[in-house]
């Protein structure tokens, strides 16, 4: 396989400079005794050569029995795979966690210093050697471990956007698709290191293509345009090259899915109907599925995406979503896969807000066990903030899952620093019912729950296009494991193994990803609630990164009056989709949070906020307080020249150099455009512009 050039991202294994802390690793980890077996042990022997050989200086020796003499090993294995694990941890102990939990713990067996890490299934023995890893590559001490760990989330999934044979990624930013559709099923080098960086960090399912796998109309259009042949990955000769990559990622504990299109009984199947009650279409899916098994059988399941932006789906056959969702379930469920639902639809209603609950909570009750609703965190689309979809907690009846975007379609596209972990803690910890029902306890340690996360790689040489950004993917595998983890350890852990402990770089790249969501949500949207103003396009793969406020009236109703939308029980009615006592505090604009005012209430532009600043004046307030935010991250990076590495540094200071142009850019494109509705200057003379 060729070697390329491309960056280790947080798997950089840099040398352990502290002596003492290497000497004591060294002690515990130079030997180790793993099992045989299984493909994901191969893995895990793979990672210690890389991982000890980067932190240690010297590969470790690896062992196929304990071995003698010598004080201080290592033991990777299953509970009964080996005596020093069987002899110093209780078997039943082990069985008892979560299949893909793990245990690391410090023993001492036959008067030996011994690690034993073991897991009730392989999946859990990658996980824990990657926990280790991590450990000492953040300076941790190993010497006394009792760590005990099991995924709070079921699934933990990367759904790419990723154009099959045309090799655009829809929303990317770092390149084109990492998947060599034309030359699969040979396989590249950087599919095993994807497979790393993910299962690193937990992820255990990869849906491989984009949701949207045909879109009549953009056939024949230009390069970048997205949304095709997505569909044909199901074709019988495309298969294979799914299978494939199955075996890369199945070493990885990673299960492998696909975006399928509602219409494949006839695109692919030649049917003339893809009518989910058919008996002919019934009979094609579950004959479909029996031969994707066939190829790959730990596959996960089938993304869809259906009556949505031009995507085929039970509406055009006068079925509901559960009957449509269902048909294909059916033809999963004898072989343990699961159907990805989503519940981004579009429907008539006038505020775009309503649709995914309308559509979806009467259907609670009335979709197959292994049918999970994937809903976005928000109820528009990966706004800067948006409130938390009202569909969390409302369907409990049915498998839910909450879709996030690390990809920033609408934070600056991997030019602007934008780190999203803030943002995803908001969702996870939003109480759904004001009584102890965070976001997090609706979809963690239920079956077929879980987090799924629109893919953030492309094959730029850093994987991110920005530097910055595999924080967020780290983040978010980080999160999706254990979404009490709060921002700040998280960061810490990305920036240490990225760039090393250095107390300021530390200090420093920490606080400008910390700060770095809530100036982009200010200068993007002025931070009292306002959303979607970006510029769409002509194009079939619209922009989405500059600002264009009047293109898009119907998201903030800004006119001479005022601004914002009414979403009370006086307007759209989105705000009664909450329960209590969330609905009562979003309908009151006096109780309603000031981030997300304008969201749900239509004010004057003179209305009083708590503090007596009015809304266009918080409103230009925010606008310029974004872009100072960003020049001064700007200038905090800077100082960080000679600290870190000249490559990575320039490329983030470049970035940085544009952020603060297109940061201005939105700003004055914002308080031009509420000067010209309000008419109201800025009481500290900035706005009319010069
Ligand atoms: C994959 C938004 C994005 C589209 C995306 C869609 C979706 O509209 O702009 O690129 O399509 O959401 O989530 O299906």
């Amino acid at each position: 396989m060729p070697v390329e050039d491309y960056d280790d991202c947080w798997l950089r294994y840099e040398p352990v400079e502290d002596e003492e802390l290497s000497n004591a690793y060294r002690r515990h980890c130079t030997h180790a005794y793993v099992s045989e077996g299984a493909p994901e042990l191969g893995a895990v022997r793979e990672e210690l050569r890389r991982g000890l050989g980067g932190l240690l200086g010297r590969e470790p020796h690896l062992w196929q029995h304990p071995p003698r003499s010598v004080d201080g090993f290592l033991a990777i294995g299953l509970p009964d795979e080996m005596r020093p694990i069987s002899e110093s941890v209780d078997p039943d102990e082990v069985r008892g966690l979560h299949d893909e939990g793990y245990l690391i713990r410090s023993v001492e067996w036959e008067g030996s210093d011994c690690t034993v890490l073991t897991a009730p299934r392989d999946r859990g023995l990658v996980y824990g050697t990657f926990h280790l890893l991590r450990l000492m590559a953040t300076g941790e001490p190993i010497i006394d471990l009792d760590v005990v760990e099991e995924p709070a989330n079921e699934t933990r999934m990367i759904n790419h956007w990723d154009d099959p044979f045309r090799g655009s990624v829809e929303r990317g930013y770092a390149g084109r698709t990492l998947f060599d559709w034309e030359r699969l099923p040979d396989l590249k080098e950087r599919y095993y290191d994807y497979a790393r960086l993910l299962a690193s960090v937990g992820i255990n399912g990869v849906s491989v293509n984009n949701v949207n796998t045909k879109i009549p109309g953009r056939e024949g259009a230009n390069e970048v345009v997205s949304g095709q042949a997505g569909w044909q990955l199901l074709e019988s000769e495309n298969l294979e090259k799914v299978a494939a990559l199955a075996s890369v990622f199945r070493q990885y504990g990673i299960k492998t899915y696909l975006s399928v299109n509602y219409a494949s009984p006839m695109l692919i199947g030649g049917l003339e109907t893809a009518d989910p009650l058919d008996p002919a279409v019934e009979e094609w899916w579950a004959g479909k599925a029996e031969e994707v098994y066939d190829r790959i059988p730990d596959f996960g399941g089938f993304v869809v995406k259906a009556d949505s932006e031009g995507q085929t789906g039970p509406y055009d056959y006068d079925r509901d979503h559960a009957e449509g969702a269902n048909v294909i379930a059916r033809a999963l469920a004898p072989h343990g896969g699961r159907v990805w639902w989503r519940a981004f639809v579009y429907s008539e209603h006038e505020d775009r807000a309503v649709q995914a609950y309308e559509t979806f909570e009467p259907l609670d009750g009335e979709f197959h066990e292994n049918v999970t609703v994937q809903i976005k965190n928000g109820p528009i689309d990966f706004q800067p903030r948006e409130p938390v979809s009202t569909l969390f907690g409302a369907m409990p009846e049915t498998a839910m899952g909450c879709e996030l975007q690390i990809t920033g379609e609408y934070t600056g596209q991997g030019v602007h620093a934008c780190y999203l972990v803030p943002q995803w803690k908001e969702v996870l910890e939003f109480d759904t019912d004001g009584n102890g029902s965070p976001v997090k306890d609706v979809l963690g340690g239920t079956e077929g729950q879980g987090i799924a996360g629109v893919g953030v790689v492309g094959d730029d040489p850093n994987w991110f296009g920005h530097h910055l950004a595999g924080a967020n993917l780290y983040g978010y595998g980080r999160l999706c494991w254990d979404p009490d983890l709060d921002s700040e350890t998280v960061t810490d852990e990305w920036i240490r193994q990225s760039f090393g402990d250095d107390p300021t770089t530390v200090e420093t790249v920490s606080e400008i990803l910390l700060d770095s969501w809530e100036a982009s949500i200010d200068y993007h949207t002025g931070g009292i609630g306002l959303m979607h103003m970006m510029y769409n396009g002509e194009a079939a793969l619209e922009n989405h990164y500059d600002p264009s406020p009047g293109e898009w009236p119907e998201y903030h109703v800004a006119d001479g009056e005022g601004i914002g939308i009414d979403r009370t029980s006086e307007g759209s009615g989105y705000v009664e989709q909450y329960r209590e006592p969330v609905a009562e505090r979003y309908a009151s604009p006096e109780d309603c949070p000031e981030e997300l005012l304008l969201f749900f209430h239509r004010l004057p532009w003179e209305h009083e906020l708590a503090d007596g600043t009015t809304v266009i004046q918080r409103l230009y307030d925010n606008c310029f307080a974004g872009v100072e935010e960003v020049r001064r991250l700007h200038d905090r990076w800077s100082s960080l020249e000679g600290d870190i590495d000249d490559r990575r540094h320039r490329h983030v200071a470049e970035r940085f150099d544009e952020h603060v142009l297109q940061a201005e850019r939105w700003r004055d494109t914002l308080v031009t455009f509420f000067h010209e509705h309000s008419g109201v200057a800025d009481e500290r003379g900035r706005v009319p512009l010069d």
